[in-house]
């Protein structure tokens, strides 16, 4: 009998684990994924719109003024919306909390209260229904992973508002900030105010997202740095249609013209769009896990062991 061959031998040796990654991407389009987006930012800075303008269809409807004779609407309450949305049978479940804009009382202080209740209870919710006995299979995830941040288009600098804002913000969630209605600014005035921006979150130390771990290859790195000298994005949304050679477009009319909402010429919603959908939805949905969840429940067990110690101690002593 003749001796096998190297490829009869490799043939014979393969057991066939490396289909475990097939395993996993049936297990996962099963399941679907979630996707927990919020929106910030000072009142009429068009935040319900973008939302329209990203997701397409009109998510945000309760309150929204679809038709132009509508009085104008202003988001009154904090408000999530789900929606399921599927493409080539991946299936995403996206949660999109609508905020109140702030910025148009007199006194600011304390604005960003409830907004960062509303994310730190969403990480208690979870935590709960971890530590619970009998805890769910799959926990239902309504963690935060990305908290759009609206700028207003001055084309000078952030307000002190903005600034404590985003601070407060980055301390618990993934910040992504945008220049909002950037419709209203030359491409030159904002080029200088996106360098402006960029510096000055800098001066303030401001950590944003995204953040480059020793796991990411060169690539990843480089990408990375790319989204960091683009952002903000410059964007303009709109939950209309404009005509632009025939073709119905999503888009606005202004002073200069017609504005196309997915024309990278124009702005950079296409930019936002990608990263937010096709570059960065795995990574912003784990670093949520891992830093921002993990720090508050980190923070929180060291609470409670603390309490329960302290509960344990005999009356009177100060050990
Ligand atoms: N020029 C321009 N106008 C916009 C843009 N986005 C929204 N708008 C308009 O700005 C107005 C306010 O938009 P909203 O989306 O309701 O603003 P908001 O930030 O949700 O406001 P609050 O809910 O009050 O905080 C509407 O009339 C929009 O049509 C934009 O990119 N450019
Ligand atoms: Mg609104």
């Amino acid at each position: 009998m003749s001796q096998p061959t190297a490829e009869e031998i490799r043939a014979a040796s393969y057991v066939g684990f490396d289909s475990i990654t097939r395993q996993i991407e049936k297990k996962l389009l099963k399941r679907g994924f979630q996707f927990n987006v919020i929106v910030v930012g000072q009142t009429g800075l068009g935040k319900s719109t973008l939302i329209n303008t990203i997701f397409a269809s009109h998510l945000i409807d309760s309150k929204g003024r679809l038709e132009a004779d509508e009085p104008v609407r202003q988001t009154t309450d904090i408000h999530p919306v789900s929606h399921v949305i599927s493409e080539n049978g991946v299936k995403l479940r996206l949660n999109i909390v609508d905020t109140p804009g702030y910025g148009d009382q007199i006194n600011n202080e304390n604005c960003w209260d409830p907004i960062v209740k509303y994310i730190k209870d969403q990480h208690s919710a979870y935590l709960r229904k971890e530590l619970t006995a009998m805890r769910d299979k799959y926990i239902v995830d309504t963690r935060i992973h990305c908290a759009l941040f609206f700028i207003n288009p001055t084309g000078h600098s952030l307000r002190p508002i903005d600034i404590i804002v985003m601070k407060k913000l980055s301390e618990v969630v993934n910040v992504v900030p945008v220049i909002a209605k950037s419709d209203s600014l030359t491409p030159e005035e904002r080029d200088n105010f996106k360098s402006k921006i960029r510096a000055e979150l800098v001066y303030h130390n401001i950590r944003l997202y995204p953040f480059d771990t020793d796991e990411f290859d060169e690539d990843e790195l480089k990408h990375n740095d790319s989204i960091r000298s683009m952002i903000p994005f410059a964007v303009v949304g709109s939950e209309r249609n404009v005509i632009i050679d025939g073709k119905p477009v999503r888009g606005r009319k202004n002073r200069w013209g017609v504005v196309n909402v997915e024309d990278e010429r124009h702005c950079e919603f296409v930019y936002l769009r990608d990263f937010l959908l096709r570059t960065h939805l795995q990574d912003l949905i784990e670093t949520t896990a891992q830093i921002h969840y993990e720090a508050f429940r980190s923070k929180q067990l060291l609470a409670l062991k603390e309490a329960s110690s302290a509960g344990a101690r005999p009356a009177g002593s100060t050990a």
